[in-house]
């Protein structure tokens, strides 16, 4: 089954982030960075109307940082951040600056939008930035509605978007998302998303399932089984409860408790 998010509410933001471009020097797309590919709106050269945009690869905390150190390599005009520290999240402005140079005036304002699929860290962003909680924050995605202007000082204002995706994810883009929170989880078939991740985990960080499960082998549905029972996510019969088994397993990953993981690398296939 493919995974698919666009619910009217972005539809909606799409169309009231496009009426406001005109007055808009610098985009910054936040990017998940253990997804820099997936976490990427393929629309976003027509949204932002080709403004002058800056990559800002997030939550580098989680990823995985020889991943990390490749997509940089590979990327123009992207920085790495980890707002969970606050990590070169002044180092953002900086770079947009130089992308208007002759904006950052009293009378001619460096005005900032900042977009992003959901739950990447848009709010989070502008509040490190502003130091103060100018914005609503939350581990789940869709929790700003509507656009906020933020002045962080004179002649610079941000404006924070609500989290948007687009009408249809490619190949295994969907899961992606899924797996790193991006999607509502009524959107979803958790137990489908947590099997992806077991499948990708298990083949690539076997070392990390290893110690933090004790299990080393297994594909998708069955490794989110011995999981589960691992973990004691049992109905009565001793039967593995699957549907809390798999959300354990996102929220371990999530939270970055299994260790610091990419789910694509450059290399990997175009979504
Ligand atoms: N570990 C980690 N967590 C982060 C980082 N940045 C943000 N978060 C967390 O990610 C969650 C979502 O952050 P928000 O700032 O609300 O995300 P958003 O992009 O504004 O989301 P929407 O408004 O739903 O589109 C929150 O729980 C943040 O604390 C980071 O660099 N590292
Ligand atoms: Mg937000």
């Amino acid at each position: 089954m493919s995974i698919q998010w666009y619910p009217g509410h972005m539809h909606k933001a799409k169309r009231e982030i496009i009426e406001a471009m005109p007055v808009v020097d610098v985009v910054i797309e936040v990017l998940d960075a253990r997804i820099p590919r997936s976490s990427e709106n393929p629309l976003i050269g027509s949204i932002s109307q080709n403004r002058p945009t800056l990559k800002v690869l997030n939550k580098c905390d989680l990823a995985d940082p020889e991943v990390t150190a490749l997509w940089l390599s590979s990327m123009k005009e992207t920085v790495a951040v980890s707002l969970s520290d606050s990590l070169g999240a002044k180092a953002v402005i900086a770079r947009c600056r130089k992308l208007a140079p002759d904006r950052g005036t009293t009378l001619k304002p460096l005005r900032i939008m900042i977009l992003g699929i959901p739950n990447v860290g848009k709010s989070t962003l502008i509040n490190h930035l502003a130091s103060r909680r100018a914005a609503k924050v939350a581990d789940e995605p869709a929790v700003t509605k509507m656009q906020q202007k933020v002045e962080l000082e004179k002649g610079l204002l941000l404006v924070d978007t609500p989290g948007i995706t687009w009408p249809k994810f490619e190949n295994e883009a969907g899961y992606r998302l899924a797996v790193t929170g991006a999607i509502g989880k009524n959107a979803m078939d958790v137990v489908e998303v947590a099997s992806f991740a077991a499948d990708y985990l298990v083949s690539n960080y076997p070392g990390l399932i290893r110690s933090r499960y004790g299990i080393d082998s297994g594909e998708g549905h069955d490794l989110v089984e011995k999981i589960g029972r691992q973990r004691g996510c049992l109905k009565s019969g001793g039967l593995v409860d699957m549907e809390k088994a798999s959300q354990a397993l996102l929220q371990e990953f999530r939270s970055g408790k299994i260790g610091r993981i990419s789910l694509e690398k450059p290399t990997s296939e175009p979504k």
